[in-house]
């Protein structure tokens, strides 16, 4: 009889989860059917956000929402218990998003540490160790200032290309740049830890998000998104 397997992106999440887990990292889960509140409201995104946007955003009704991240998971985690919280939170999550590297349905990773004393350098620390044990390779990061509604600072997270590690100017995976963004991250805004009774004159705290499909592109050179969803042994079978 033909055997099935578990499938490439269930591989990659759970490998993940298991590097997160070395750094001591434990998982926790929650609803893909939130409320307003814990998919945006108490992540500091006011009712005018783009984020929130009908064309971002599956809604069931007025305040329910499929979710469009894991973070929800986060809220929930710090509304029920005091710091320390050193969770990942991965699961499948939901935006009206679809083209080659966008699927309405997607999987991702995201990472939370609150603590006394925890700083940006501790979030350069553990994703390091995730990407370098992730690719097997002495790979570097570098994070890029950006702007997110719920961390500030907030960057994008790029690391080196693990294809050709910049020495290909027609590298189709780093178009050349030597750079490939694998996701963003920051520190926890004090208007987030408002919402889920957090004392930010006492605790600092890092997250993380980062999307599944993505690290498997880069893993095994995947360019269309879709492969992992239409159901074609022909690709699947190769994981
Ligand atoms: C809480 C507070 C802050 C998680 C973060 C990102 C930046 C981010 C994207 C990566 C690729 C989503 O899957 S993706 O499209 N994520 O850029 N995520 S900061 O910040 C949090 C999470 C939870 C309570």
């Amino acid at each position: 009889p033909h055997r099935g397997h578990v499938h490439l992106i269930t591989q990659v999440l759970e490998e993940s989860e298991s590097i997160f887990a070395e750094l001591g990292f434990s998982v926790a889960e929650g609803p893909q059917i939130e409320t307003d509140f814990h998919n945006f409201e108490a992540l500091a995104m006011p009712a005018d956000h783009p984020a929130r946007d009908e064309q971002d955003t599956f809604y069931v009704s007025d305040d329910v929402v499929l979710r469009t991240h894991t973070s929800p998971v986060q809220i929930r985690t710090m509304k029920r218990q005091p710091p320390p919280i050193k969770i990942v939170a991965p699961g499948q999550v939901y935006r009206r998003d679809d083209d080659p590297t966008h699927s309405p349905m997607f999987t991702q990773i995201e990472g939370l540490l609150v603590d006394e004393g925890v700083r940006l350098s501790d979030l350069k620390g553990v994703l390091l160790h995730y990407v370098r044990t992730f690719f097997a390779m002495d790979l570097a990061l570098r994070f890029r200032s950006s702007y997110f509604p719920f961390v500030e600072p907030g960057c994008e997270v790029d690391m080196e290309c693990s294809f050709c590690r910049g020495k290909d100017e027609s590298c189709r995976v780093c178009k050349g740049t030597g750079w490939v963004e694998i996701g963003g991250a920051g520190m926890v805004d004090p208007d987030v830890f408002a919402h889920c009774g957090v004392d930010s004159e006492k605790y600092t705290g890092f997250a993380f998000g980062m999307g599944i499909e993505r690290m498997a592109m880069l893993r095994h050179g995947v360019n269309d998104i879709k492969f992992y969803y239409e159901g074609d042994l022909r690709f699947l079978e190769q994981f």
